[in-house]
């Protein structure tokens, strides 16, 4: 990657590119041209090997790297924490990856690996679950701002508005549930969701046993609950096969949230669920592994520049805003319900 030197800019042609830079979408950059190097080596660092959203997404890198001719090595752990990752950062160094694309257990706690890494000649994109170190790129499933709200309309909608409800998140720490739910608690002050309450957000660490464990707690703790919103693919699919043997809890819950199409069909065609969202993450993954190929191969990182990623066509790097650093978004979210989830097969 290239970082941006300093220019004899004048005050005001900068404050020009500062807002034209602020119009997504508008920015007069070219698109970055390559070529992009051969051989590359990258490091896929998902938030564990186990969750079948993350195999997904991993295999969407895995296809545009090989596109590139390059190569990918999945590392990290089996469980959802920072210090399960700090080995695969370390072996990435070690390998002299050059780039690293991670989802984030921890906006932090990565920080001073991810730093090494990239004083050794890595760059760093987080895709999923953004962390929250300098100088790297977040691959950003859809607008966060939209997909927290969205959670909110859904199940609001369903409900008619009223009643107690409660979340079922994944790791406490994860970047993204977490951004998701700052923006749910934001839609949950609007006048129309005066009557439905959020009285408890439950973690399941993206672990089905986990989850399991505290979905019940939850049910025994609020007996009147009337929905659940949980948005992670591990989550609303444990919750969705916990209602579906038993049944009698439908009549007075309703469960929408983040899930992958095809774990939830069964549940969306026997009414158990009626409507979830999502993106497709093989495109989250391939859209991350372009955009590292591009920075690896010297495209600079700043806002509005351009690239070219495959079959999904040109992406625009975002400035910062809302608390997260230079981005790019992969496009609006999928909702799914009777009607259409057949034609999804991730
Ligand atoms: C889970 C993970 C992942 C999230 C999806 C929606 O698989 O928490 O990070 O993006 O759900």
């Amino acid at each position: 990657m290239k970082f941006l030197k300093p220019t004899r800019l004048g005050s005001a042609a900068l404050a020009a590119i500062v807002v034209a830079a602020g119009t997504a979408g508008a920015a007069s950059a070219a698109t970055f041209s390559g070529p992009i190097k051969s051989g590359l080596v990258v490091y896929a660092i998902p938030k564990d090997t186990i969750n079948p959203y993350e195999v997904i997404a991993d295999n969407g890198i895995k296809t545009a790297l090989s596109k590139l001719g390059g190569t990918v090595t999945v590392s990290s752990g089996t469980v959802d924490t920072a210090a399960a990752q700090e080995p695969s950062i370390q072996s990435a160094e070690q390998s002299h990856a050059n780039a690293i694309i991670i989802a984030g257990n921890d906006p932090e706690a990565l920080c001073s690996d991810l730093a090494q890494a990239q004083s050794a000649g890595t760059d760093v994109v987080s895709f999923d679950s953004d962390v929250s170190c300098p100088n790297h790129l977040f691959i950003n499933q859809a607008n966060t701002q939209q997909i927290g709200e969205s959670e909110v309309q859904l199940l609001g909608k369903e409900i008619g508005y009223k009643g107690q409800i409660a979340i079922l998140s994944a790791e406490s720490t994860a970047t993204n549930q977490n951004a998701w739910i700052k923006y749910m608690k934001v839609e949950l002050k609007l006048p129309k969701y005066k009557n439905m309450k959020l009285v408890k957000i439950v973690y399941g660490n993206d672990e089905p046993t986990t989850s399991k464990t505290v979905l019940l707690g939850l049910l025994s703790a609020y007996p009147d609950l009337r929905g659940i919103i949980s948005p992670t693919t591990v989550g609303i699919q444990t919750a969705a096969q916990y209602l579906d043997t038993h049944k009698k809890l439908l009549k007075q819950i309703t469960l929408t949230g983040l899930g992958l199409p095809s774990q939830m069909r069964p549940y969306v065609e026997d009414g158990t669920v009626k409507e979830f969202e999502l993106w497709n993450p093989a495109n989250l993954g391939y859209l991350a592994g372009y955009a590292a190929a591009n920075l690896a191969s010297g495209m600079p990182l700043k806002a509005g520049e351009k690239f070219t990623a495959g079959k999904l066509g040109t992406y625009t790097i975002l400035p910062p805003s809302g608390g997260t650093g230079l981005s790019v978004v992969l496009g609006p979210p999928t909702v799914f319900d009777k009607a259409n989830i057949k034609d999804f097969n991730f």
